[in-house]
């Protein structure tokens, strides 16, 4: 739809950026933290670990006040449960909660709102030895440590993400690291930590109510429209059973308190529906969030599946991220779209697309908490000319303006990445940031902040509030 005149963003617009914790703080043994999973998982041996990152751990107040030079309304970061509750549950270690309240603090002087993910892949190793998501146990300790969060940090934050990225770690748990001996999950192992999470997360979403009246809280999910490759039915409700899966079914559960009705039906004919023990559903049902965040990347184009060994292919070359599945669709090529040096589809009518479908099934506010562009960035006499980074955000900013003179409720935009963080399964060549950190793969160097061009361009794009776009 074509406008006389578009809606300019809200004045009150969160303009912002992220990070997780395991990407870009280090220190992944200091101060009384202990391993997560990503830090015993196992991960491609030609890219770096997360043990040092961007040391954002040491370096936050000198980070935080080149976000304060962006111009920057917001960080989006996450808490390393490891930090809070080094055993998983039980003793509190002061030096995490120090930690983090000192980062709210730096953020606050600033005027930049601090937005909290609680958890961003990274659960402790010692409760991955006890069963991890598949027991329910971890259900408890999930909210033991929500309980913490909120006693200790809630005067200080006013939005809350829950879990990043729930779909990934569920659909596609090798792009985050392999436990030990390489075997992953089972599907059906995989859909009953879906369930405990899904439980973990309402139980935490009310806890939030009732001890942070004045907080908003809501899941992070990866978000993407799907296209059906040609008009053909069979392969429009291919790319349909595609985006329930992968998307719908993971943000009805938070919202309307149970399973998409089409992906229920999928997990009972395959046997791969969770056990759902007495009182879960009033459990599901019992909460609700206040908003939807929203990671947004690329869409993909989807065919009917033709049953055959083709039905399943990698992503771009990734095998990590296998797409397809037989009887349900199969990925496809779209012609009409670009592609980042990785491979990703570039699709900001997508962005926009995404957002009116998840406006119009939720009404609830989106906050965006991911969109970026990942590329082996080059430094060039202290500088580096990120044009496609400009191109790529500039882009979905024009879609994101449109989405919102759609009438889609968009509070605030928050891209990935605020600097140069280790990408979760493709190591440090591929960046993100705004800030070069000057780091390689193997060799730390002095890991010296440097402003890219893209800096300069989003912080001008903050300054006008949008409007120069
Ligand atoms: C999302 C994750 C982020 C980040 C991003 C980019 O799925 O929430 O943690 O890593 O993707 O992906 P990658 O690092 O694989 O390029």
């Amino acid at each position: 739809m074509f406008y006389e005149k578009e809606k300019p963003f809200p004045s009150d617009f969160l303009w912002g950026a992220s990070t997780s914790a395991y990407q870009v703080e280090g220190a992944w043994d200091e101060d009384g933290k202990s391993p997560s999973i990503i830090d015993q998982y196992e991960h491609p041996k030609e890219y770096a670990d997360f043990k040092v990152a961007s040391d954002h751990y040491h370096r936050y107040k000198e980070d935080i006040r080149l976000f304060a030079e962006l111009g920057l309304k917001a960080y989006r970061f996450s808490i390393a449960w490891t930090r809070i509750l080094p055993m998983g549950t039980g003793p509190v270690n002061p030096a995490g909660i120090r930690h983090y309240e000192d980062v709210m603090d730096e953020c606050r002087k600033y005027n930049i709102e601090p937005i909290v993910t609680m958890y961003h892949f990274d659960l402790p190793y010692c409760l991955e030895e006890k069963g991890g998501w598949g027991s329910r146990e971890t259900i408890e300790a999930f909210v033991e440590y929500a309980k913490v969060l909120f006693e200790q940090f809630g005067k200080k934050v006013k939005y809350w993400l829950t879990i990043n990225e729930q779909n990934t770690m569920i659909l596609h748990p090798g792009a985050i690291g392999l436990p030990k001996g390489g075997k992953l999950p089972s599907k059906k192992e995989l859909y009953q930590q879906n369930h405990h999470l899904m439980l973990a997360q309402a139980r935490v979403m009310k806890l939030c109510h009732e001890l942070c009246p004045d907080s908003k809280i809501g899941p992070a999910l990866n978000l993407a429209a799907m296209y059906p490759e040609t008009c053909n039915p069979k392969d429009a409700i291919a790319a349909h059973n595609w985006e329930v899966l992968r998307c719908w079914n993971f943000a009805d559960v938070p919202v309307f308190g149970w399973y998409h009705p089409l992906a229920w039906q999928y997990l009972l004919d395959r046997g791969l529906a969770p056990k759902v023990e007495e009182g879960d559903k009033e459990i599901l049902k019992g909460a609700r969030p206040d908003l939807i965040a929203m990671n947004y990347y690329s869409t993909a184009a989807i065919a009917a599946s033709r049953g055959d060994a083709l039905d399943v292919s990698a992503r771009a070359g990734d095998q990590q991220i296998m797409l397809g599945e037989t009887g349900v669709y199969r990925a496809a090529d779209n012609p009409y779209v670009e592609k980042t040096k990785y491979g990703w589809v570039i699709d900001p009518s997508g962005f926009r697309y995404t957002l009116r479908k998840v406006y119009e099934r939720y009404h609830l506010p989106v906050l965006i908490t991911e969109n970026g562009i990942g590329a082996p960035d080059v430094l060039e006499d202290g500088q580096v000319h990120d044009d496609y980074r400009i191109d790529f955000i500039g882009q979905h900013l024009k879609a994101l303006r449109l989405a919102i003179t759609d009438g889609v409720e968009v509070i605030g935009y928050c891209p990935w990445a605020a600097l140069d963080v280790v990408s979760t399964h493709q190591g440090y060549k591929k960046r993100y940031g705004f800030i070069y950190v000057d780091r390689d793969e193997f060799d730390l160097k002095e890991m010296k902040r440097m402003k890219k061009d893209s800096f300069y361009w989003y912080q001008k794009v903050i300054e006008e509030n949008g409007a120069g776009l």
